[in-house]
Parts: C-alpha cells; sequence; structure tokens
C-alpha cells in the first residue's frame, strides 16, 4: 500500500496520483498541504525537509519531488511500456518528462500564478503580460512534438505523458489567451479519456483561487 500526503488540488500531487492510478497502484492519500493538515510540523518536516507536497510512502521508503517519484513508480511498478528499461529508448522519453517538469510546467504554473492564484486587486499586467509571452513558444514546440503522434513517444503512453500533461488541466482552463494548436488539443482530448486523468489531473483549483 502505498500512502501519498498532498492535497488534491496541488499539480505535483496530481502528478503523483495519476501514475499512481494510471498503473493501478492499491494507495491512500492523505490531505496535507494549504487548507488541510500542515506540511511544516516537524513530523511532516522528517518527511520532507522542504515542508511541500507531495509525499510517498512505500513500506519504509520515504520520497518527495514528485518527478522523482514518478520515476521511482515508473521503475518499481511500470512495464516495459510504461517505462522502458533500455536507457535508449528511456533516454528519450526522459528528454521530454524533463521538459515537461522543468519548463512547460512552470511556464504553466506562471500564468497560474499571476492570473488565478494573485487576487484581482494585487494582479500586476506587466507579470501577467510577461508570463503569457513565456507560454505559447513552449506550447508550439510540444504541439509539433506531438505533429503525428498519439503520445509523447509515439503510439504508446508512458510516463512523459504524466510529467507533461499533468499540467495541461489548467493550461486549458485558465483565462488567458492560448494560442490555437491542433495536436495540443488533439492530445489534451486523448488524455482526457484515459479515467486516471479526468479523476486525478482534472481537479479544480477553485480553492487556490485568489489565495495570494
Ligand atoms: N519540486 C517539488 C515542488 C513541490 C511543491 O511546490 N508543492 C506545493 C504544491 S504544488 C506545496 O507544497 N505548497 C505548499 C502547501 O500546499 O502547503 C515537487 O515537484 O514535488
Amino acid at each position: 500500500m502505498l500512502t501519498i500526503y498532498g492535497r488534491p488540488n496541488s499539480s505535483n500531487v496530481q502528478l503523483v496520483m495519476w501514475t499512481v492510478h494510471e498503473l493501478g497502484l492499491a494507495n491512500e492519500r492523505l490531505d496535507y498541504g494549504y487548507g488541510h493538515a500542515s506540511p511544516r510540523t516537524p513530523d511532516f518536516l522528517a518527511m520532507n525537509p522542504m515542508g511541500l507536497v507531495p509525499v510517498l510512502r512505500d513500506g519504509n521508503m520515504l520520497m518527495f519531488e514528485s518527478g522523482a517519484i514518478l520515476r521511482y513508480l515508473g521503475a518499481a511498478y511500470g512495464d516495459e511500456t510504461f517505462w522502458p528499461k533500455d536507457p535508449k529508448l528511456r533516454g528519450p522519453l526522459d528528454t521530454w518528462a524533463e521538459w515537461g517538469k522543468l519548463t512547460f510546467a512552470p511556464a504553466v504554473g506562471g500564468i497560474f500564478q499571476a492570473r488565478v492564484r494573485t487576487a484581482p486587486e494585487r494582479q500586476d499586467p506587466a507579470v501577467i503580460a510577461r508570463a503569457e509571452a513565456a507560454l505559447p513558444p513552449l506550447a508550439h514546440i510540444l504541439d509539433e512534438r506531438l505533429d503525428g503522434r498519439d503520445w509523447i513517444g509515439g503510439d504508446d503512453f508512458t510516463f512523459a505523458d504524466i510529467a507533461v500533461g499533468h499540467q495541461l488541466h489548467r493550461y486549458h482552463e485558465m483565462d488567458w489567451d492560448r494560442p490555437d494548436l491542433p495536436n495540443l488539443s488533439a492530445y489534451y482530448a486523448r488524455l482526457r479519456t484515459r479515467p486516471a486523468y479526468r479523476d486525478h489531473a482534472m481537479v479544480s483549483y477553485a480553492a487556490l483561487t485568489g489565495i495570494d
């Protein structure tokens, strides 16, 4: 039994919960983080000194950092398609997983922070404009990657789709000037056919609106 500590409206918790359910793993999720139990108590800090969610417990093992958790779950429980053992097959997928987590997700997060989390009276048009300028070039890169491919790697759904796709709900739901990108739209439609995505990555962020 896996235990995941983290609130369901955290995008990083969503990444982990989507993975766990995509792989069909027995789990329990405990509500920690903003609006829930504090992740800054000594007990929680002993699990993650950053005081952030998600944290994963698998038996006696503890992990934080959602990207590392995704890779652990893939290596421990994924099949050859989801997590290829051959480094030459996994390397290109991991390239996109890293890009999704370290480049694309922060750019989505920039708009999310500026437009959603920041209360209207504290929103700064210059910050919003900068955030909205940063994302379209990355979305075009993703759209090109998806040209002729159903999934990030090609024909099969893999861990890379989770690292890239977990932010696409916010990408499509936020009120911003989204570019018209047909491959990306079709990819998002494909993601939405997956029950684990619908249940764990398409979570309302209403409770985060205007909190900063
Ligand atoms: N790099 C970390 C970032 C974790 C992170 O920033 N978590 C946020 C939620 S997405 C958090 O814990 N916020 C404070 C809180 O909810 O109390 C990861 O990928 O796991």
